[in-house]
């Protein structure tokens, strides 16, 4: 299988420690993810290894607000210029917007970190150029799959299903699945997105929960229990135009394949019948036994995935999303793809 992936990634290393469950730890979504992934991708010799095309912004527009991408683009150095921060400082979002009051836009830079974020990410003087070139990694991925390829794999770093039309959240800045999705709608694909990650894309599913073309199915951590706390719940089926071209699967921590396997089943019934053209996964590998707090996945479960996958018979787009354990990330990631090639 063709793998896409670029070193640019690397401009988008927070380093600051992070308030978790009352205490600071270390970040977690770090360079060093991509690295075991390219190094387990790169040992079972997966296929060929190319670097992103450039795409430019249009087809990031698609599914980002211009507002919300001019802020992401300028954010850290608007940032700087206020505070006098380091090149190397990072800024984190604080203020958040009051509900059901006429709000909008705050002209100071520490308000629109709060408007434009729905968690407590940092932005970096690269988070913009690595999150736009993990797009690019993503949409030529897309191309080989729309070109033919029955399968391509996009090494995305920083995730993306957390991000939103106008926010980013939970490591997210740049919803990679979601351009990816819509850039094979506007060549006349029918999609369906299918996200396996452990946190439910909140993200992806906004960006078409009124839409009947693109259909979003997700199998991820109860959001009565895990973040991103505010949906994910099975209720959530789409609305107007979109009724039913939404589905979620919440399930409870420590699920292991024998729960986790009938709601793939369903998830994949659910897929079939929508008929895409194309199929994007979003591959999140955060479902790991060995990750901290998550479902019990093993390496040989993450081959069942790929095969369940393979069954659908479709052309599919494997997009990074999570994945925190770093002895097993690179395992994980290609047991899915070799099992998918068969
Ligand atoms: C990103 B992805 C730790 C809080 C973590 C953010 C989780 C983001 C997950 N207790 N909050 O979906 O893997
Ligand atoms: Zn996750």
């Amino acid at each position: 299988m063709l793998t896409v992936a670029t070193d640019r990634h690397r401009l988008h290393h927070p380093k600051n420690s992070v308030n978790d469950g009352g205490r600071l730890v270390p970040p977690v979504e770090i360079p060093a993810r991509a690295d075991r992934i390219l190094a387990a991708v790169t040992d079972a010799r997966l296929g060929e290894l190319v670097p992103p095309a450039p795409f430019g912004r249009d087809p990031i527009a698609r599914v980002h607000t211009e507002a919300y991408l001019d802020f992401l683009e300028h954010a850290h150095g608007r940032w700087r210029a206020a505070t006098g921060a380091d090149d190397d400082a990072e800024a984190v979002p604080t203020a958040r917007a009051i509900r059901g009051q006429d709000v909008h836009v705050p002209e100071h830079i520490d308000g629109a970190l709060g408007w434009f974020s729905h968690d407590a990410d940092p932005v970096l003087a690269g988070t913009w150029d690595a999150a736009s070139a993990a797009a690019d990694v993503a949409l030529t991925a897309a191309r080989a799959v729309h070109n033919g390829a029955s399968g391509a794999y996009a090494v995305c770093r920083p995730p993306g299903h957390h991000a939103a039309a106008d926010s980013f959240a939970g490591y997210c800045y740049l919803n990679n699945a979601a351009i990816v999705a819509q850039w094979c709608c506007d060549r006349g694909a029918r999609v369906a997105i299918l996200d396996v990650d452990f946190h439910h894309g909140n993200g992806t599913q906004q960006l078409f929960y009124d839409r009947a073309d693109v259909l979003f199915v997700s199998l991820h951590a109860d959001p009565r229990d895990d973040y991103p706390y505010f949906l994910g719940h099975a209720t959530e089926t789409g609305r107007g135009a979109g009724v039913g071209a939404n589905r979620n699967y919440p399930l409870p921590a420590g699920t292991d394949w024998t729960a986790y396997e009938p709601a793939l089943t369903d998830a994949a019934t659910v897929v079939r019948d929508h008929a895409p053209d194309i199929l994007v996964v979003s591959l999140g590998v955060d479902t790991a036994i060995e990750d901290a707090d998550s479902f019990r996945l093993t390496g040989d479960d993450f081959s069942r995935m790929g095969s369940a996958i393979a069954a659908l018979g479709c052309p599919t787009v494997f997009v990074q999303e999570g994945g925190y354990c770093l002895d097993v990330i690179g395992r994980n990631v290609v047991n899915v793809l070799r099992a998918f090639e068969g």
